[in-house]
């Protein structure tokens, strides 16, 4: 039999099981990797104190990640929320011991309901020590601007200078995601060489939460089963167009994206990508 490959979020829990570790898990399911976890922080409000972010210490996230080092080795790993300097610190240093192929850093800053999932002092640790030992960094419009020293980003032609740009941070490929502009969700791919933009419709939906970990978590998936960035791409934006076409709330707060929703139903849509 051949063996799940496996793969590795290190991010944070959230409680609400949209985003985050819970995403990355079912996003791995749905891939067919064999998925492992190393939390860095619970994300979850507190009823009386309004405490939203309970970060876990350092010796506990080099536990979990030797736990999994040891017992089950690692084909592939992206990291989605690491909150802290500290934190991002060990991670950078942990993900060069192991010396892992396929790295995607998801760099979150700021979450749906406006948690601050990355402290400021972290930025520098971030842009130095952890993007250059990726395979791909996905930010997204916010997160591109404060990455390139708080740049507006409003356009398609921004979008693609964006890419260019963080690409001199030192990771393989940028992928910058721009559905926060108005039109069709478009994000572009730069790898050094090739700029390439996949261009998926506009869903009219506030039932987003988790699509970029989501998103993330689909890419290295896809690398892990040997598929190129472009194509991993691809096939990720595809995965997470469809989890937001089918996305639902059990409440009156910003849902979760449907995970099962390519298996289920089919693509929604087929996304167009274009070479400049
Ligand atoms: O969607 C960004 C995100 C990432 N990681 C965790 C989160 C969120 C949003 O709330 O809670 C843990």
């Amino acid at each position: 039999m051949n063996y799940p490959k496996r793969v590795m979020t290190i991010a944070g829990s959230s409680a609400g099981g949209s985003a985050g570790i819970q995403a990355d898990l079912k996003t791995f399911q749905e891939s067919d990797v064999y998925g492992m976890s190393v939390i860095t922080a619970i994300v979850g409000r507190h009823p009386r104190t309004n405490k939203n972010v309970h970060a876990l210490n350092i010796e506990a996230i080099e536990a979990q990640f030797a736990t999994a080092m040891n017992q089950v080795g690692i084909d592939g790993i992206k990291t989605g929320m690491l909150f802290s300097k500290e934190i991002i610190d060990v991670v950078a240093s942990l993900l060069q011991q192991a010396k892992i192929e396929n790295i995607v850093v998801d760099p979150v800053m700021i979450g749906k309901m406006n948690s601050k999932l990355l402290q400021d002092d972290a930025i520098l640790a971030l842009q130095t020590k952890l993007i250059p030992l990726a395979t791909i960094i996905t930010p997204n419009i916010p997160e591109a601007s404060v990455l390139l020293g708080d740049r507006e980003i409003n356009s398609e032609e921004a979008l693609k200078q964006a890419a260019i740009d963080l690409y001199e941070l030192g990771a393989k490929s940028v992928l910058v995601k721009g559905g926060r502009l108005e039109g069709p969700a478009i994000d572009v791919l730069y790898d050094g060489n090739e700029l390439i933009t996949y261009e998926a419709p506009r869903i009219n939906t506030v039932n987003t939460s988790g699509a970029g970990c989501s998103y993330s978590a689909a890419i290295v998936a896809n690398l892990t089963k040997g598929k190129s960035v472009q194509d991993s791409v691809f096939h990720a934006k595809n995965y997470i167009t469809t989890a937001i076409q089918y996305g639902f709330s059990y409440t009156e707060t910003v849902g979760p994206t449907y995970h099962a929703a390519e298996r289920k139903y089919g693509p929604a849509y087929r996304i167009k990508v274009h070479k400049d």
